[in-house]
């Protein structure tokens, strides 16, 4: 799981625009498509990341958060192999 997912469309001009610059950086993330034609945009699922309903979105998650969650998988499965 990379730092960043970018929420988006591939024939939106804005989304384009932000993989560019990601790319360019040289910064890993991961990708989401958002169906807007299913009006995946306007769920509630999505209006949490952007009240406007509108992509892209570039989400980020917090180093802590994957640390931890690198944790309780390493937890998990030593625990699994015993
Ligand atoms: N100000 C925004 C505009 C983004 C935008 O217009 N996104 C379009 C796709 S290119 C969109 O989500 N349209 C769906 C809608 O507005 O319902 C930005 O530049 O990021």
């Amino acid at each position: 799981m990379a730092r960043y997912t970018l929420h988006g469309i591939f024939a939106s001009g804005p989304t384009y625009k932000v993989a560019l610059m990601l790319r360019l950086t040289g910064t890993p993330f991961d990708y989401e498509h958002v169906d807007l034609r299913a009006g995946a945009h306007k769920a509630d699922a999505f209006l949490v990341k952007n009240r406007y309903g509108q992509v892209p979105v570039l989400e980020e998650v917090m180093v802590e958060v994957l640390r931890s969650l690198e944790r309780i998988r390493l937890t998990l499965t030593s625990e699994t192999v015993r």
